[in-house]
């Protein structure tokens, strides 16, 4: 039997995954995945962090803490956000990991070995303040490409082409904004131009792929490719496994990739079948499908492929790399740093995985950028799972069970109506089935709604609420729409999982296949317990409050009462106090340096005549973490601790929180 593989990029592990990722990635790859598994198809669905590179020593750097820790704390997170919003990976990995670092260093010995890695000097950016050099995000500047603001020193995000060394446009050091100068250092370079023509022969065959991504690579191909550095002057991530190079690393986008792999082997080693993960790489009959955005695309279509030939040890190349283009927010680009961003933990806390999940799948970049807004979101909700999906689903149950003792038997007498609707839906279902396997989700996820819609204009039409003298038709009709009620249950699983599982544990179903809907049919016994209500409506202030997360409250001061959304936008969290000194030539202040989880903060606070800093060194509080950072006496606070105090401050007591509880943890 085919074999899959399928893969999602594997995200930094610098922050939380944001609505870009998961319209780029993520949700398309699980869509696929859950029908694959739904069609009993052997299928393998891989991922984990990737934890080297730039994007995670930055971040390390700008929270004080280690890169490893940083790594730790967003790997934690990101692997529970997944769970939750119903992305269920075969294994997820990190980089980090010993495995990862043995896997890494055998694929560059091997290209070394193999002679398609070759030692020399180049042009790098260096920092003449920091005293470093400045590899790939370090350095920011124009793009020579597409002119954008804002490159990086090896890829442009805006037009996704990676950039030849020292090529940026007015550069800057990312960290002190300064002009590096160009200083000579020795590096691995992939001598991608040798195989420059297999890519070729390899990558015109691909008809059936994408033609953004088949035109992307073959684009960089026909400018001729050139050798490109695979190692870097920094000091995280994996060594080079060659002697004279220890301060120096391999290039994250050497390392990810094969993340892949060493993410397909901890999976093997946990079955027990240490073997098999090569059944998946090696195999003839086996398909590696990478899932990514844009931005990923000239690593996975050129410099990867480029890798597993080179390296020459039976690996399949990829099968297909259905890549996404780019997801705005509110018709703006995403912006991790200017907030324009929502991300995945903060929106399960607020709401149901399954509503996110069909707005994006409907808004998905397939072809072309597109939109999420709220507004939208709460229509989808409203105007489509609630109104068409969740009323044809409630209103039959509802009919059965109170006109029909919750049950039907199975005598029925189909007219013309009864068959063009289930004829209808057959169609749908074999469409559906159709565009997931060619990565078409929108297209699937509207057929899989507009079998909602059908489903509601047959109950209309045949007006079951006139039937009540008429016991055989009545039978006949709900049986039908039982029997679509039932569909949608496999319909809406890629989509909707934990709905879909609802619906079928009120029914007394479960483990349904995709191809049941050809000849199942409905369990003719209802239990007579409600149906739980599948979507309600979102309201009005619900959205205007996640909007104002966003862009700020734009209403004036209401008075003393606040509205629980409003309480609910301050972030109050557990902090561990690591130090603490006197304010110089302030009495009342003490400078903390304390630890809110995922990064280690400054704040200044009004407590020195209540308490000594030995007093509270090594305690928990509690601090609002999103407040406005201020300067106060010339050092930036960012937070404020929560303490209680009569009305003339001559008593105060800091609120301490026990010593059980973890830095980052919530309060509220
Ligand atoms: N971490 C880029 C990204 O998160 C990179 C993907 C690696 S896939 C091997 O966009
Ligand atoms: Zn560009």
């Amino acid at each position: 039997m085919t074999k899959y593989l399928v893969t999602a990029a594997l995200p930094y592990a610098n922050g939380p995954i944001h609505l870009g990722h998961l319209a780029g990635a993520y949700l398309p790859a699980d869509i696929y995945v859950r029908y694959m598994r739904m069609k009993n198809k052997d299928v393998l669905f891989i991922c984990g962090s990737d934890e080297h590179g730039v994007p995670v020593t930055i971040k390390a750097e700008e929270k004080e803490k280690t890169p490893q820790e940083i790594a730790d704390y967003y790997h934690d997170l990101m692997k529970d956000s997944f769970i939750k919003f119903g992305i269920n990976f075969d294994n997820f990995s990190k980089t980090s990991r010993h495995l990862h670092h043995k896997n890494a260093r055998y694929f560059f010995k091997r290209l070394y070995e193999n002679g398609y890695l070759e030692k020399k000097s180049e042009n790098q950016y260096f920092c003449e303040k920091c005293e470093r050099f400045l590899p790939d995000r370090y350095v920011e500047g124009i793009c020579p490409h597409c002119k954008f603001d804002g490159a990086r020193g090896d890829q442009c995000d805006k037009c996704g082409r990676v950039i030849d060394n020292v090529s940026l446009i007015e550069p800057k050091c990312k960290l002190c904004g300064s002009k590096p100068i160009i200083k000579e250092t020795e590096h691995f370079f992939l001598k991608l131009n040798e195989f420059q023509e297999k890519l070729k022969v390899w990558l015109e065959s691909k008809t059936n792929w994408k033609s953004n991504v088949r035109e992307f690579a073959l684009g960089w191909i026909k400018e001729g490719l050139k050798p490109r550095a695979m190692t870097r002057d920094l000091k995280w991530g994996v060594e080079i496994p060659i002697d004279g190079y220890e301060n120096k690393v391999l290039y994250v986008w050497f390392d990810a990739p094969i993340g892949y792999i060493t993410s397909t082997m901890e999976w093997a080693e946990r079955i027990g079948k240490p073997d098999k993960w090569m059944d998946y790489w090696k195999g003839n009959d086996s398909r590696l499908i990478h899932f990514l955005g844009k931005d990923n695309i000239v690593f996975h279509a050129v410099i990867w492929p480029s890798m597993l030939m080179g390296i020459n040890d039976n690996y399949n190349l990829p099968y297909d790399i259905p890549a996404n283009e780019y997801l705005n927010i509110e018709g703006q680009k995403i912006s991790t740093s200017r907030n324009n961003a929502i991300w995945l933990n903060d929106y399960l806390n607020d709401f149901p995985p399954d509503i996110m999940r069909y707005t994006l799948a409907v808004n998905l970049p397939e072809n072309k950028d597109s939109d999420f807004s709220w507004k939208d979101f709460q229509t989808k909700n409203n105007s489509e799972l609630a109104d068409i999906f969740g009323n044809f689903i409630n209103r039959t149950i509802v009919f059965i069970q109170k006109y029909n003792n919750a049950e039907l038997n199975a005598n029925i007498d189909l007219q013309d109506t009864d068959k063009e609707f289930l004829d209808i839906i057959n169609k749908k279902m074999e469409l559906m089935g159709k565009y997931i396997e060619n990565y078409k989700s929108r297209k699937a996820v509207y057929e899989f709604m507009d079998i909602a819609r059908e489903s509601n204009k047959y109950f209309t039409i045949t007006e079951p609420w006139t039937l009540k003298n008429d016991k055989k038709r009545l039978n006949t009709v709900l049986y039908v729409c039982l029997k679509a009620v039932t569909i949608l249950s496999i319909a809406s699983e890629p989509f909707i999982p934990f709905t879909a599982t609802k619906i079928q544990k009120f029914l007394g179903i479960d483990n349904l296949d995709w191809d049941d809907y050809k000849n199942i049919e409905p369990l003719l016994k209802l239990t007579t317990h409600k149906m739980p209500i599948l979507f309600s409506k979102i309201e009005d202030k619900t959205i205007e409050l996640q909007r104002e997360k966003m862009f700020g409250s734009k209403k004036e001061e209401q008075g003393d009462m606040i509205e629980f959304g409003e309480f609910k936008k301050t972030q109050l969290v557990v902090a561990k106090i690591l130090e603490a000194e006197k304010v110089k030539k302030a009495d009342k202040l003490l400078k903390l340096k304390i630890d809110i989880g995922c990064e280690k903060r400054t704040i200044i606070a009004g407590i020195a005549e209540f308490y000594k800093p030995d007093d509270i060194i090594g305690k928990n509080i509690i601090v609002v973490k999103n407040l406005k950072p201020a300067k106060i006496r010339g050092v930036e606070s960012k937070g404020m601790l929560l303490a209680a105090s009569d009305k003339d401050k001559k008593h105060l007591r800091v609120v301490f929180a026990s010593d059980e509880a973890n830095p980052g943890d919530n309060v509220g």
